[in-house]
């Protein structure tokens, strides 16, 4: 699906009122994410502490979405600026890209929850389409 400039736009100002928020987001999306979807948590038993909220849970929820926050900042040119996170996703931490679906539906949940009022039927249209081509650019490589 193409995000066209308008979209770009919408994204871009969204993410001034959500990025300063970008921790909780991925706290709060990672940690609904392991729950909802208990098949995910495979790729984290080398974790201690899988439970919502634990601090494992909310400092790789910040990492993640300090990432979305620089794909935000590169969205003219999302294929590029995701190589090497799409390379390790594939081949080092061998995640199955049907997974980054179900993590952008956590997400876009979270947005909506923390962002009642700007969060618009307009905006989540414009951030989903932008999460499904993040989605593809980290998909990139696995080939
Ligand atoms: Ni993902 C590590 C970004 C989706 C499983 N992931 C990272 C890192 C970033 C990152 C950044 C840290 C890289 C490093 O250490 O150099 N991941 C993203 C982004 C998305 C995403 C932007 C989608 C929006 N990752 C997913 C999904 C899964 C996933 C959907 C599995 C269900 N990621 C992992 C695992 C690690 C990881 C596993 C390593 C975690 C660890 O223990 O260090």
């Amino acid at each position: 699906m193409s995000v066209s400039g308008k979209d770009k736009a919408v994204v871009k100002a969204f993410w001034e009122k959500a990025g300063p928020k970008s921790a909780e987001i991925g706290a709060e999306a990672l940690s609904r994410m392991l729950t909802v979807y208990p098949q995910t948590k495979t790729y984290f038993s080398h974790w201690s502490d899988l439970t919502p909220g634990s601090a494992q849970v909310r400092k790789h929820g910040a990492t993640i979405m300090s990432a979305v926050g620089d794909a935000v900042a590169r969205i003219d040119e999302l294929v590029p600026a995701l190589a090497n996170l799409s390379e390790l996703h594939a081949f080092k931490l061998r995640v199955d890209p049907a997974n980054f679906r179900i993590l952008n539906h956590n997400i876009l949940v979270v947005l909506g929850m923390l962002f009642p009022n700007d969060f618009t039927a307009e905006v989540h249209v414009s951030v989903d389409k932008f999460l499904q081509n993040l989605a593809w650019g980290l998909s990139d490589k696995y080939r």
